[in-house]
């Protein structure tokens, strides 16, 4: 059997992907690992840039975004316990939405299924053959019976565990990678939120971070040490903590039973071309941020944006120069993402071998970006993704 595109991964990405594709007359099918609910429920970002909530919009899946997404219009700084906002609608002209990854993947999961797009969940040992050549193809474990498609083009979409990176030779792939010291222990509870937009603080003792799903349900995040383990974090410490990092609107947290919590590593990450012959990378496939930033999930939008126009001009037109210059274009976003995540972690986050000086220097950066506007429109460009 034949299928003109087969997507490697049903997260963001690759269901973004499915569905433009589709819209656009392309036949695709997803392969993805997890089942249906396990990828509904994995709770990760929060924050989305225009270019992400219009890709959506072209997906037909932004009904229920525009319904109940937070569109917020700055966020706040805050230097032990201090506030500052940052008024990004003001100085860029734009805003950010607040909507949970969770409530994205299950719109996109919805519209992919109603035009009777073709998910298979729970497909095992995907693997990859012959993607150097003009007929790539799949093979992969379904209830017993291992199947296979020929197809035109293969997109890894299946994050940075997944299989399709590792199907290009090594010598063919540069990776560059830091890795940070430090974790983020998050929290998901049905409380409403210390302030009506999200606070970044640097704090002595740490990172921390006030998010939101909705005015009724909250998401902090405080910087964690690698081997801090979540038994040792019981409800009651972890809002203590956050209190302290807080600072002055500790006052109006409201404290609640945690729904989710878990901890994850923080890294830099990119791997470059994201193509090698009929084999394309989006995504976490191809590259990582930190948190710090909320660019995760807009970079894998953008990433989409790129292939699905040159996937679309070369079947509507038989025009490859999109698909040859993917690679460069995708990067050209990744690496001014990469840059401001680096930089926003840098500035908020306490180092295991920061001395005095370097304490200092995180603080009269902030103390810059309070009075400069020059240096808030920096910060707010690459936030909102205008300028990346
Ligand atoms: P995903 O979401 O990782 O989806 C990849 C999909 O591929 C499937 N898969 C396979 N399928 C078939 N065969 C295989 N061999 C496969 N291997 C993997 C997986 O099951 C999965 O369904 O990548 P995608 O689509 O590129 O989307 C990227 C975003 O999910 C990601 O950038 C963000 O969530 C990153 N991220 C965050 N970004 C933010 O902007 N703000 C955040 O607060 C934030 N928190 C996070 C995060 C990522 C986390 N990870 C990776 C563990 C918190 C965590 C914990
Ligand atoms: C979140 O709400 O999960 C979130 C928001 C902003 C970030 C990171 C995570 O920078």
């Amino acid at each position: 059997m034949h299928i003109s595109v087969v997507i490697v991964g049903a997260g963001p990405a690759g269901l973004l992907l499915s569905q433009v594709l589709a819209r656009a007359g392309i036949d695709n099918m997803l392969l993805e690992r997890q089942t249906r609910a396990h990828v509904e429920g994995r709770i990760r970002a929060g924050v989305l840039e225009k270019i992400t909530v219009e890709l959506l919009e072209r997906c037909g899946a932004a009904d229920r975004l525009h319904r109940e997404g937070l569109v917020h219009d700055g966020f706040n700084l805050s230097l032990n316990g201090e506030l500052f906002r940052i008024d990004i609608r003001e100085l860029t002209g734009l805003a950010v939405t607040v909507y949970g990854q969770t409530e994205l993947t299950k719109d996109l999961i919805n519209a992919v299924l109603a035009r009777e797009g073709r998910i298979e969940w729970e497909a095992r040992e995907v693997a990859l053959h012959d993607v150097a050549t003009r007929q790539p193809s799949v093979t992969y474990l379904k209830d017993g019976s291992r199947r296979r498609f020929t197809c035109d083009f293969i997109v890894g979409c299946d994050g940075y565990h997944g299989v399709s990176r590792s199907c290009i030779p090594a010598d063919r792939l540069t990776l560059y990678e830091r890795k940070y010291p430090f974790g983020w222990l998050g929290i998901l509870a049905d409380v409403p939120p210390c302030n009506h937009e999200l606070i970044y603080c640097n704090h002595e003792r740490g990172f921390a971070l006030a998010s939101m799903r909705s005015m009724t349900r909250s998401r902090y995040y405080i910087q964690c040490s690698l081997d801090e383990r979540l038994e040792d974090w019981p409800d009651d410490r972890l809002w203590d903590e956050l209190a302290l990092r807080l600072g002055s609107v500790a006052g109006s947290m409201t404290r609640g039973p945690a729904i989710e919590k878990s901890i994850a590593p923080l890294r830099s990450f990119v791997a470059e071309p994201m193509r090698y012959g009929n084999l394309f990378l989006a995504g976490d496939a191809a590259h990582i941020v930190p948190p710090t930033g909320a660019k995760g999930l807009n970079l894998a939008a953008s990433d989409v944006h790129y292939l699905s126009h040159a996937l679309i001009k070369f079947y509507r037109e038989t025009d490859e120069t999109e698909l040859l210059s993917y690679s460069q274009r995708a990067l050209a976003r990744v690496w001014s993402a990469e840059r401001f995540s680096w930089w926003f972690t840098g500035m908020t986050h306490r180092f295991p071998d920061m001395d005095p000086f370097a304490r200092r220097m995180q603080v009269a950066e902030l103390a810059y970006l309070k009075k400069s506007r020059a240096a808030q429109t920096m910060i707010a460009e690459s936030y909102v993704g205008s300028v990346l």
